[in-house]
């Protein structure tokens, strides 16, 4: 009988740990699959260590997106890096092993936030692309090559029996029966994209063409092979962005010294980010820009390149409605991703809470707080339409943290993701609740107002939400 006693506590003492486990896990903080961006990510991982520098920052952030392709794509040859293959081939297994460790690490990271995909999905969508013989100068902001070929001819990568298993994945993703548009960040060459485009012109009618062309987002950092260019005039409608910036640029040295590296990525982190390397003495990481604004987080809207966020700001190329370019790069070419590193004291401290995560439990971690703006606890942009002269009230109430921190508002004029070029002062800018007066001259302009919440967790932790102002003009 005291057995049995005994036992049914025993039972009852695990129920309730059952519950309360169970309990805690709801509250976690979880991306709705429908929010997702979906993602074929195209790397040269394996020529060159900036991408097994964005791939641990990628992996940290697989619960944020749905990873749905990893292509490996011929390497540079670099003919003095004795350490490196100098044939070009692609290096698949560089994924694998990074897989591999963030599958030792997953099982913390769930206790963090939900949606972190197995390891055996992310190894699924593994594939390998084709050798492009990339050896010479090559411009990377014009995608013209410079002398040598900088890669094998293009009739020799692209054409009718030239699919390969990487080819044949793109297209059979972007045919899925899901309305999301795909994501296409590419750290190195992009002749896997021109022939699945290559394929599906040759194959399809026009009409179905244009369709596959229009869930299509391309995010390249430089052209690094010819077919950057070539897929560019040959599908002038495929959104297109080309960028050739650093994401810690003009950041503060000590947010991506080897000492930041060592103390949050490399050491005492856990097996994923023990595998991330020193890059000339630093972290680097200029691949990131590519997936750092498909975060989820209240600022970011990548659909609108121009508005800026921690993928940076874009323009529209000169002449093109798709195709997008660096803001400063004919101003300022010296200081190229400056619209990215602005936001980096935030996104650093987002990335070593997210390796804390791999190795410690919920309460000795932070995690984001959540905003919400004037009653809408999404992290969309809120587009209205006011008339000058018109007070705007901004609301955060309800906004929350679920580690119960203290939180910090800012409301900030973004003068550069709109149009208007007076200033907008807004009341008491550091309220939880506060508002302005749209000035008589901004008729006719867009204005864009930002909410930066931040926590006082250790690292503080940021989100935001974006108020988008569409001024009526004075007629209206
Ligand atoms: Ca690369
Ligand atoms: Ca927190």
């Amino acid at each position: 009988m005291k057995q049995l006693k005994t036992f049914a506590f025993f039972i009852a003492v695990s129920l309730t740990n059952l519950i309360f486990v169970q309990s805690a896990r709801a509250q976690l903080q979880a991306i709705p699959k429908a929010e997702k961006h979906r993602i074929i990510l195209l790397t040269d991982i394996g020529g060159d260590r900036d991408d097994e520098q964005s791939f641990t920052r990628f992996l940290m952030y697989a619960d944020q997106y749905d990873i749905e392709g990893l292509i490996a794509t011929s390497i540079r040859i670099f003919p003095k890096d004795k350490h490196r293959p100098l044939d070009g081939e692609p290096q698949p297994h560089y994924l694998v092993n990074f897989i591999n460790a963030y599958g030792k690490v997953r099982d913390n990271l769930l206790k963090h936030s939900e949606g972190w995909p197995e390891p055996e999905a992310l190894l699924a969508v593994i594939r390998k692309g084709v050798k492009t013989g990339r050896d010479a100068p090559f411009n990377i902001r014009t995608g013209i090559s410079g002398e040598g070929s900088g890669h094998y001819p293009l009739d020799q990568l692209i054409g009718d029996d030239k699919d390969t298993e990487a080819t044949e994945l793109i297209i059979k993703v972007v045919d899925r029966d899901d309305p999301r548009p795909i994501w296409i960040p590419i750290w190195g060459g992009s002749v896997e994209l021109a022939q699945a485009l290559w394929r599906v012109r040759n194959d399809r009618s026009e009409e179905d063409l244009k369709k596959f062309i229009s869930k299509l987002r391309v995010y390249a950092w430089g052209h690094q092979d010819a077919s950057g260019l070539w897929i560019q005039e040959n599908f002038p409608d495929l959104f297109y962005i080309v960028s050739t910036g650093g994401i810690l640029y003009s950041a503060d040295p000590k947010l991506h010294s080897k000492e930041w590296l060592d103390t949050h990525v490399r050491f005492d982190h856990g097996p994923l980010g023990a595998l991330c390397p020193i890059r000339h003495g630093e972290l680097g990481g200029a691949d990131s820009e590519t997936f750092l604004g498909l975060i989820p987080n209240g600022l970011s809207e990548m659909e609108h390149p121009d508005w800026g966020g921690w993928g940076g700001r874009l323009k529209k190329q000169p002449g093109s409605e798709k195709q997008w370019i660096d803001v400063e790069s004919n101003l300022d070419p010296d200081n190229l991703g400056h619209t990215i590193s602005r936001w980096a004291p935030h996104f650093q401290n987002d990335y070593q809470a997210r390796l804390d995560w791999c190795v410690k439990e919920f309460a000795e971690a932070n995690h984001p707080p959540q905003p919400v703006l004037n009653g809408d606890t999404s992290l969309d942009a809120i587009e209205i339409t006011a008339k000058p002269g018109e007070r705007i009230e901004l609301d955060a109430s309800g906004s929350s943290d679920i580690d119960q921190d203290e939180l910090f508002y800012t409301w900030r004029f973004y003068p550069e993701a709109g149009n208007y070029f007076g200033w907008i002062d807004i009341e008491n800018e550091n309220n939880k609740s506060t508002g302005f007066v749209i000035p008589k001259d901004a008729a006719g302009t867009t204005l864009h107002i930002v909410l930066i919440l931040t926590d006082d967790g250790s690292p503080p932790l940021t989100r935001y939400r974006r108020l988008v102002i569409h001024c009526a003009s004075l007629k209206e």
